[in-house]
């Protein structure tokens, strides 16, 4: 069996400067999965954070029982065993070899679930294009997948070098502010492009923060679960904020529920 993977080489390093990922086969051991696909069925079973806005269906409108890209926010919140994991301890080094000493202390993480033969894509786009308008923030982001994650699962694909590129416009999927999933206009362009990444579970990719990316919808009988981390270093203020209109239109149940839960 393969060993996590605790530091990088300097090849690694600059691969992921130069193409903006890097696929590992291993970041934790067989054992931490295993505990952690327990603590994520339990999440997504009792919708934990769906009252908060902090669960909800990253391709829908949220108004159907089935989800089919069903997205937890900070579930360390939920289950502060997260904080404690060897996944954790391992990305947060790598991290530090990638974006150096600066490195915020505070990471961000998230888990998205792709059901067994229901599982949607999750549509070409950069991170960056869900956040703040007014800063630039470089970062990596770990994605760990607890099933294999195979081109038939949902695996994600990379266009090598997108990295270098600043936020493109974004439209909510299919198009619906009702819907909080964004996708890159023209993602056709892109798509041509992208290199899958199969990995195996307890593997990772790597991403820089602009990169674009994609992952398939899952078409097998098994679940396709993911855990991400991601880093950042302290942002820069943006001389011009970007015109993010993709989500100043967005009217999502999601927010509607975090905006109750803060009143
Ligand atoms: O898990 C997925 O389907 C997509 C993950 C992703 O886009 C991310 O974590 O940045």
């Amino acid at each position: 069996m393969t060993s996590p993977t605790t530091s990088l080489t300097k090849e690694q390093i600059a691969a992921f400067h130069r193409e903006g990922y890097l696929v590992l086969d291993a970041i934790t051991a067989q054992e931490e999965v295993e505990r952690l696909r327990l603590i994520y069925d339990r999440l997504f079973s009792d919708k934990i954070g769906w009252a908060s806005g902090n669960q909800f269906d990253l391709a829908g409108t949220d108004e159907g029982d089935q989800a089919t890209l069903p997205q937890i926010l900070g579930p360390s919140q939920y289950a502060p065993e997260l904080k404690e994991t060897r996944y954790l301890r391992n990305a947060q080094g790598m991290a530090r070899e990638l974006l150096g000493e600066e490195m915020l202390p505070r990471n961000g993480e998230h888990m998205i679930y792709k059901p067994p033969g229901i599982g949607a894509a999750t549509p070409w786009h950069q991170d960056q294009a869900y956040h703040d308008p007014t800063i630039r923030a470089y970062g990596v982001n770990f994605w760990m997948p607890l099933d294999d994650a195979t081109v038939e699962s949902g695996c994600l694909h990379f266009v090598p070098g997108s990295h270098k590129l600043d936020v493109l416009p974004h439209h909510s999927i299919n198009h619906d502010p009702r819907i909080h999933g964004l996708e890159v206009d023209d993602p056709e362009k892109w798509a041509s492009k992208g290199i899958a990444c199969p990995v195996p579970a307890g593997g990772a990719t790597l991403h820089a923060a602009f990169m674009l990316h994609y992952a398939g919808p899952n078409r097998t009988d098994q679940s396709r679960r993911a855990y991400t981390l991601a880093f950042r270093l302290p942002p820069d203020q943006r001389e011009t904020p970007i015109d993010n209109y993709w989500s100043r239109n967005q009217q999502t149940a999601r927010a509607e529920r975090a905006q109750q839960a803060n009143r």
